[in-house]
């Protein structure tokens, strides 16, 4: 028998669109689901999607057999400049199968570790910021870290420099992406017969796509006529054959991808950093375990690489601050089949249908990190801890096949930051009375957060 999902009552034409806050899409969903359960639906512009939030129904989800990642709303809006790159690719485009099996090994352990003195370079220039502006600076805490990862992809994926700690102005790539992202966003969300009304935002779009992908142009024609010995990622896409076809990357294909991991890599890292900081800034308990590691492992030695899987406190900073803060909040599915499924044996869904997993909710599955779940505990993320969850209950990478390709470089980046971090400064909140606020674009990320950085002795 089947069982009908909760749906909040909606107007006609609207549908729920009233029961979205536009500023913060996340919180309403999440207000959503502790009314309605941990399934609801919704519509929205004239479809229905379906939202889940307990480790009970991600994990029936995340069955690749059964369903498959679905490219919605915003998502769907990026395509208009990155096609079929990894991140926006329909689960049945070639493309992406290539792609993903030439670049798999580019993202591998050995590659990323061939990275490191890089992502070193830019995280030395932002402690010098810090430490040049001194102990009373009210550090823009969420700005500087995305200087310091769109720098650092940039770097790694390109050879390319932004300076962003050089210049008081964002690289010109930069405006024209953050404004891609922000009107990718915004088209999303308004019903088609309101385009008309927006001719001068459509042009700005696609004057920002076109834009990127010169630039990119350029830097791609450059590397193939003065080929260089560098392991970034753009030789991978240039000379990488898929060992399956044997085909290579067309320069589309390449552009594709390079803008698509400056879009899914930055953001999302910096987001990250920033709550990090936040919750050690918030818990000194956990601040002073994370400091006291990091100076027994490295103390006044300058960071290797090595050192990051050598530090378990700090890892289970970062993966606790993903649980409560899962910087992509949400990843969405539909069943493959095409007669439809029924999810938890009882909720019927039909093929093609969005389910939603709500990502932060998720993480606070009572079942799983029981009634203290909104307490920021990184004891819970310790090896012994974290391998004995239940699978699917924590998901800030996504799931299976397209899950995300960046994660032992986000990984490496963001422990090596964090214990640099550490070593050298003393942190605290500017305002010992910020309470946490969050800002949603396709990420979420600390709003007006700012900490203050008082080199530690020994460095001065
Ligand atoms: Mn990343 C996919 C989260 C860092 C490149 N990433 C995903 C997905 C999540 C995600 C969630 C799955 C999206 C979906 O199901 O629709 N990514 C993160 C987080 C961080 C992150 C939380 C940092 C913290 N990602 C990075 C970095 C890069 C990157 C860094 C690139 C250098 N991510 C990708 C790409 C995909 C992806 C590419 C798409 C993979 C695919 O579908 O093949």
């Amino acid at each position: 028998d089947t069982v009908p999902i909760p749906q909040p009552p909606g107007y006609p034409l609207l549908g729920n669109l009233s029961d979205i806050d536009p500023e913060l899409p996340i919180a309403s969903l999440q207000n959503l689901a502790k009314q309605y359960g941990d399934i609801f639906s919704l519509t929205l512009l004239g479809h229905r999607r379906i939202f889940i939030s307990s480790q009970k129904l991600v994990n029936e989800a995340c069955d690749e057999k059964r369903f498959g990642k679905t490219v919605q709303a915003a998502l769907a809006e990026l395509r208009n400049g990155i096609h079929d790159g990894l991140f926006t690719a329909h689960n049945e485009e070639e493309n992406w199968e290539i792609a993903h099996r030439v670049l798999v090994p580019a993202f591998g352990p050995l590659n990323i570790t061939g990275m490191f003195d890089d992502m070193k370079d830019i995280a030395s220039q932002l402690v010098l910021k810090w430490a040049r502006y001194g102990p009373d600076y009210a550090i823009p805490t969420t700005d500087d870290f995305t200087r310091l990862t769109l720098d650092t992809l940039a770097l790694c994926a390109m050879d390319y420099r932004f300076n962003s700690f050089y210049t008081d102005d964002m690289h010109p790539f930069i405006s024209a992406m953050t404004g891609f992202l922000r009107e990718g966003g915004a088209r999303a969300r308004r019903p088609g017969w309101m385009s008309a009304f927006y001719r001068a935002d459509d042009a700005q779009f696609f004057k920002n796509i076109e834009y990127m992908r010169n630039l990119s142009s350029d830097i791609v024609n450059k590397r193939v006529e003065n080929p260089k010995e560098t392991k970034d990622l753009l030789n991978a896409m240039i000379k990488g054959r898929d060992p399956k076809t044997g085909k290579a990357l067309s320069h589309d294909t390449i552009i594709d991808n390079m803008i698509t991991f400056l879009i899914a890599g930055h953001e999302t890292t910096s987001g990250m950093l920033s709550f990090a900081f936040y919750y050690l800034c918030k818990n000194p308990e956990a601040y002073r375990k994370a400091q006291e590691e990091v100076d027994r492992v490295i103390g006044e030695k300058s960071i290797e690489a090595h050192h990051v899987n050598e530090l378990p406190y700090v890892t289970a900073v970062l993966r606790e601050t993903l649980r409560l803060q899962p910087t992509a909040p949400a990843t969405s599915v539909a069943c493959k089949s095409p007669d439809g499924a029924l999810l938890d044996g009882k909720y019927r869904v039909e093929p093609g249908e969005p389910i939603v997993s709500l990502l932060p909710q998720l993480h606070r599955d009572p079942a799983v990190f029981g009634q203290d779940a909104e307490d920021f505990r990184p004891e819970r993320m310790i090896d012994e801890n974290f391998n004995k969850l239940p699978p699917n209950c924590w998901k800030p990478f996504g799931n299976g096949s397209r899950g995300c390709i960046g994660r032992p470089f986000a990984w490496q980046e963001a422990m090596m930051v964090t214990a640099m971090l550490l070593q050298y400064f003393n942190f605290s909140l500017e305002d010992p009375s910020y309470d946490l606020k969050i800002k949603a674009t396709l990420t979420i990320k600390p709003k007006d957060f700012h900490m203050k950085a008082a080199l530690r002795e020994g460095w001065t």
